[in-house]
């Protein structure tokens, strides 16, 4: 199938009008990327601990990259599932594919068999690029049995493949500088309406669904999130969320960096005694966090102090609801300012700006990113508008939303409405100067005998006790309530917490006692999603687990 196929349009006559505002410019990413290059050829774009590129480097590796696909019988249109740990190769590899409309399809390095099966076959895959090992997985093997169920996979694209085999192709020597035969080659461009990229929806139920991104959309997306976090080509950002993740690569992250004359520094891990040697050694700029890192981060900090990270101006923090608590200490530690992202693979950037009074950075998630975001508040049940600074379930469209997922009518039908606005599954409230605050996902409310309860409201409450590293709050099913607050927390070493500690706090905060934790469970850490957020999925599974195993004992 073409992958214009497998997408809903936006209305002709909304096109129009985006054409006309010059939010879709009728560019591709490879056309803006050039002219980048272009600009500021002689500026460093990527560095690592290995290499360390010009523009004019990267442009000739990009372009030889893409001449080397196209000459192993790679076409326009064509999908290919990427699956790359944080190294330079996945910025020319991605680069070079944009350049020619080889269409990538952004897996995340956590994802498995299960996972990669599906991307596989829902984006009838040509090729899969993939690491020969990695933190003791042999993705090499995996890749290989993929290739042999697969009707679509021909070629593997292996990084770190020291001897050659012969059923793969180096990713090495695909990204190598351009010869004689790449330079004579002459090269496709794809159309700015066509997809340039796939990204996986993050939803925790069910396998990831694709979300196409064309060049118009995706560019709008990186033109209009680069100002508020002040990109520019001074900007050297750190990349330690996965490279393939959204937020690190449009919002603004890398690819705004590229097209701004900035410096991008892939690193393999957020782990903070390697995240501030990079920050301190590279002199980081820009950064983006979930909130888990951040938490680390400040741990971290708490022994070593913040001096590593002087040159930090502006660090993003997203992907999951930043606690109050949690903002205000980095507020008050962080070199630089921070700022809230709250967005979305399916489009719709909030962020808070860098100029906002401190109120707003620490309490909300930011407002949108353009004046063409349209945003409506609803109730859940009823799908009508909640009054204004009610909270409700946000549905979005806009010039970077696409209308539809990737050849799904029925998760569409589910998630998106008849006249095209996205349903998040977000619980928010829009408070009147338009910021919005994330109160919850329509999923993550406990209702407690009926009163619902929003479990981040609960965690927020529980990162006030000192003592609390981490929270997640699910429901926990009850008798007679129907269910009840289960809290799960990871505690600061040494440090202890009983469930009347916690609920003597709650009473103190003067917070309703029907939110109080019903139950305490104290862990060493929390499962994650594997794009680090709290996976309550799980932890709701095992509390489930629980129940069952004492039930059959009481038996
Ligand atoms: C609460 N929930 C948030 C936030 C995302 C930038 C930042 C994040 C993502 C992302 C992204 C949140 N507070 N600040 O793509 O470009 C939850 C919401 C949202 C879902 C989207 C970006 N920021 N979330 O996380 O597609 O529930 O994108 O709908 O992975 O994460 O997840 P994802």
């Amino acid at each position: 199938m073409r992958t214009r196929e497998g997408t809903t349009p936006w209305p002709a006559e909304i096109v129009e009008r985006y054409r006309t505002a010059g939010l879709w410019q009728g560019r591709t990413l490879g056309d803006a990327f050039a002219e980048a290059a272009h600009v500021h050829a002689d500026r460093i774009a990527l560095v690592d601990d290995a290499v360390s590129l010009t523009y004019a480097e990267v442009h000739d590796r990009v372009e030889a990259c893409a001449a080397r696909l196209i000459d192993r019988g790679l076409a326009p249109d064509d999908r290919v599932v990427v699956q790359l740990p944080n190294h330079w190769t996945f910025v020319v590899l991605t680069l070079a594919c944009l350049r020619v409309g080889i269409v990538p399809v952004m897996a995340l390095p956590a994802h498995r068999e299960h996972e990669l099966r599906h991307l596989v076959s829902a984006s009838e895959a040509v090729a899969l690029v993939t690491p020969d090992s990695l933190r003791g997985f042999d993705h090499l093997a995996l890749a290989r049995t993929l290739r042999a169920s697969s009707p679509t996979v021909r070629d593997l694209i292996v990084l770190g493949d020291t001897t050659p085999q012969p059923d793969t192709v180096s990713l090495t020597a695909l990204c190598a500088p351009s010869d004689e035969a790449t330079r004579t080659r002459r090269l496709p461009t794809p159309d700015a309406a066509d997809v340039a990229v796939f990204l996986l929806s993050g939803g925790t139920t069910g396998l990831p669904k694709l979300i196409a991104r064309t060049h118009d959309d995706y560019l709008c997306n990186i033109v209009l999130t680069s100002p508020p976090s002040a990109v520019d080509r001074d900007t050297v950002y750190l990349v330690t969320l996965p490279m393939g993740h959204n937020f690190p690569l449009a919002c603004p992250g890398i690819l705004g960096t590229l097209l701004a004359g900035g410096t991008v520094v892939p690193l393999g891990s957020p782990r903070p005694e390697r995240a501030f040697a990079a920050i301190e050694r590279h002199g980081i700029t820009h950064t983006a966090a979930v909130p888990a890192v951040v938490a680390s981060w400040l741990d971290h900090a708490a022994v070593e102090g913040f001096d590593a990270l002087r040159s930090l101006r502006v660090l993003q923090v997203g992907g999951a609801r930043l606690a109050d608590e949690l903002a205000e200490r980095v507020v008050r530690g962080f070199p630089g300012t921070l700022q809230q992202v709250f967005g979305m693979a399916e489009g719709l950037i909030n962020v808070t700006r860098l100029d906002d009074p401190i109120e707003v950075v620490v309490g909300t998630q930011g407002r949108p990113v353009s004046s063409f975001d349209e945003l409506r508040v609803v109730d859940e049940t009823t799908g009508l508008e909640v009054a204004a600074g009610e909270p409700g379930v946000l549905l979005t469209r806009g010039p970077y939303t696409p209308r539809g997922y990737y050849d799904a009518p029925e998760a569409n039908a589910r998630s998106f409405t008849p006249d095209g606005f996205y349903i998040t599954g977000d619980i928010v409230r829009q408070r009147p100067d338009g910021n919005l605050v994330v109160e919850g996902r329509s999923k993550d409310m406990i209702n407690r005998g009926g009163e619902n309860i929003s479990a981040e409201e609960v965690e927020n409450l529980v990162y006030g006790l000192a003592s609390v590293r981490l929270a997640a709050a699910v429901a926990m099913p009850h008798g007679t309530l129907g269910e009840t607050v289960c809290l799960f927390a990871v505690l600061h070493d040494g440090c202890e917490l009983d469930l009347a500690a916690v609920r003597a706090h709650f009473d103190t905060s003067g917070v309703a006692a029907f939110k109080r934790p019903d139950h305490l469970v104290t862990v060493e850490e929390l499962p994650l999603t594997k794009v680090g957020k709290i996976d309550k999925k799980a932890l709701r599974e095992r509390l489930a687990d629980e129940l069952t195993a004492s039930e059959r004992l009481s038996r």
